[in-house]
């Protein structure tokens, strides 16, 4: 009868994916030793960037960084970075080839039920535009009716292209590549009249352009979408370390704590809010499975979340913070209470 009892408890967990402690991914990862997290297949300006060595940059890379700090003190021989393609990201993360999915992944409802995938609070909101060649003197996207516009394949963004156009009964050609590269190069090289990206790494493409002037950013936003990390359902533990380390980019950064400063600050915390965050006094790691000190090591790896913004997107490619702003500063992102 146990037995009996057991095995339909295992095929309950099976078919809801509901994971007890011990399955979660946050154990899978803490036992292993190493964080498993996504890559790019070539460069994603901003957000996973490659060189020929392999060393990886960007504000993914540095969540996934800021991640297996978190975990284990310091990403030093503790994070692989597993380049994949956009359409690998589920099926990577349901086989366990990675842990997590940190890759400017939007927050779709077909994802979130049909793929049985779990989102964390957005760290990341933006505008989708098409930018064109300057010759066709377009204005907007209806100009380009008739024409065609390239787009990366299994995205969020070709679904957004698609839906746009037969809202507003634009006739245009969609064409897909599997990997970024080839979707700029096609656009580059004439094959089609506009190429749709999320505006940070649309504004990259235009400014490392051979003549940025040659193209057009066009004013139209065919959708807004929500960046999160995403891990499989049923899995609340490592749900929320996803949750607390985002929020605590922004604790950090509301309270003026840095990577440079944060040793001062916690030598000295000037409240029993931020000696808790930073590990000072217990608890605020022993309820996530993780040392105390976990933010602290966050913050001293990536720094808070401003810190990460300028070095990869705002610095390099000139993007400004907008509505990815704290609240404070009119945007839509503020921490969650640390009590
Ligand atoms: N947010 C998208 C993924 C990002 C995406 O759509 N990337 C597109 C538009 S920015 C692309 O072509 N990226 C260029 C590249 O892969 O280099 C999703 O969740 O599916």
């Amino acid at each position: 009868m146990k037995k009996i009892l057991l095995a339909a408890a295992a095929t309950f967990a099976l078919m809801t994916g509901v994971a007890n402690a011990a399955d979660s991914r946050l154990n899978t990862a803490l036992e292993r030793g190493k964080l498993l997290c996504s890559g790019h297949n070539g460069s994603f300006l901003g957000f996973a960037e490659v060189d020929d060595k392999g060393n990886w940059k960007g504000m993914d890379i540095d969540l996934c960084r800021g991640l297996a700090a978190s975990l284990f003190g310091s990403s030093e021989g503790n994070l692989e970075i597993v380049p994949i393609s956009w359409a690998q990201r589920w099926p990577s993360l349901q086989s366990g080839d990675i842990d997590v999915v940190i890759k400017l992944s939007g927050w779709t409802q077909s994802r979130d039920t049909e793929l049985n995938l779990a989102y964390s609070n957005p760290y990341f909101v933006g505008a989708f535009h098409v930018m064109a060649h300057a010759e066709l003197e377009a204005k907007s996207v209806a100009d380009l009716d008739g024409g065609s516009i390239c787009v990366s394949a299994g995205t969020s963004t070709e679904r957004i292209l698609a839906a746009y156009l037969e809202n507003n009964g634009i006739e245009a050609e969609i064409i897909v590549f599997e990997k970024g590269d080839e979707v700029k190069a096609a656009y580059f090289n004439q094959r089609c009249d506009g190429l749709i990206l999320f505006s940070p790494p649309l504004a990259a493409t235009k400014a490392t352009a051979e003549n940025p002037d040659a193209h057009v950013i066009l004013p139209d936003v065919l959708a807004l979408e929500p960046e999160a990390i995403i891990v499989p359902e049923g899995d609340p533990k490592w749900l929320d370390v996803q949750n607390w380390m985002l929020s605590s980019l922004w604790f950090a950064e509301i309270n003026g704590i840095t990577q440079a400063n944060i040793d001062e600050v916690r030598a000295n915390p000037p409240s029993s809010q931020i000696g808790k965050f930073l590990g000072v006094t217990p608890g605020y790691g022993e309820r996530l499975g993780l040392s105390d000190d976990w933010a602290y090591n966050l913050i001293k790896e990536v720094g808070n979340y401003a810190e990460i913004f300028e070095r990869n997107v705002s610095g390099p490619y000139g993007l400004p913070r907008a509505m990815n702003n704290l609240y404070t500063n009119g945007g839509v992102f503020y921490p969650l209470v640390v009590d």
